[in-house]
């Protein structure tokens, strides 16, 4: 038997079950992961500590080490399916909190990018928040997102995209609606790692928020100015 197989998660403390959670994400250990959660749980910490202390926590060494060429994309696509195991658990206790309404949301990751962990986080915080999520996947061409804008009629259009190389598709996306008039119809939010404000400043999106909990406040706040200004 190896060393790992010996350790039993649940004897663990709080901090060092964090550690391991960290191991075993980088090892791509969904049931190890799935188990990790269950206890922290039960030893009640908050759904969302969970995901961004220890989920997340994990993803951002598995990413420093994909960036140094120590790990490679069968890795980290293990790795992406383990944190998937975790946020399954969490998704529907985030999305408990019997939050009222607060509005709606088509959200997507753009053309030529398959990353959607980041996506499906900001969803289920969203979601969590009283948003009613309509997520339509990853690789969308403009196509779909004016598709789905016209069948839901959300408030807000969310955009993701991870690499350098598909960020400006954003643009491609936004500058669409501008030329079909609907521009004005939606609020636009855009994030993912390599963005930043001036980007979303640049491409005439209405916010880049670097993380799902901005994103949250964010909808909130521009959903509130909107509603105000509809009724003013
Ligand atoms: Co990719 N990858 N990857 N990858 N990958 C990155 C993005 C990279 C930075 C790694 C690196 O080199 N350090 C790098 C991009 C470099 C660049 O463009 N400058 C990279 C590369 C190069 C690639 C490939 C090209 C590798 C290859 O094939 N040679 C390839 C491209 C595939 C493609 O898309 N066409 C590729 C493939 C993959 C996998 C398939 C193996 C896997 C994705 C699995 C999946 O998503 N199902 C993967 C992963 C997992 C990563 C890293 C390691 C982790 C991304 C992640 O999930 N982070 C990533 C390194 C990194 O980012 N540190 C990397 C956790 C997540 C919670 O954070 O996605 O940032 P994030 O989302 C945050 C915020 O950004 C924000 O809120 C989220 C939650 O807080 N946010 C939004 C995101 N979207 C939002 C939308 C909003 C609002 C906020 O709308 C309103």
């Amino acid at each position: 038997m190896s060393e790992e197989e010996d350790i039993i998660l649940s004897e663990l403390d709080d901090e060092e079950l964090v550690q391991q959670m960290f191991d075993d994400l980088y090892d791509g250990l969904k049931e190890e992961i799935e188990e990790g959660v269950n206890i922290l749980l039960e030893r009640g910490w908050a759904p969302y500590k969970i995901l961004t202390e220890a989920l997340v926590g994990g993803m951002t060494i598995v990413g420093a080490d994909f960036r140094d060429g120590i790990l490679f994309v069968p890795e980290v696509l293990l790795a992406a399916n383990a944190m998937k195991g975790g946020m399954t658990i969490l998704k529907p206790l985030l999305a408990e909190t019997g939050a009222p309404r607060m509005g709606s949301m088509v959200i997507g990751t753009v053309k030529g990018d398959i990353h959607d962990i980041g996506k499906n986080l900001v969803s289920m915080m969203m979601e969590g928040a009283g948003f009613e999520v309509v997520d339509i996947g990853i690789n969308n061409p403009v196509e779909n997102y004016l598709e789905a804008l016209e069948e839901h009629k959300p408030d807000i259009l969310g955009m993701s995209a991870l690499l350098t190389t598909t960020m400006p598709y954003m643009k491609v996306v936004i500058d669409t609606m501008i030329e079909q008039g609907k521009r004005d119809d939606y609020i636009v939010l855009v994030g993912g790692a390599p963005l930043n404000e001036e980007f979303g400043k640049a491409i005439g999106a209405d916010a880049y928020c670097r993380d799902a909990a901005v994103a949250v406040e964010t909808a909130k706040e521009y959903v509130a100015r909107k509603h105000n200004a509809m009724n003013a």
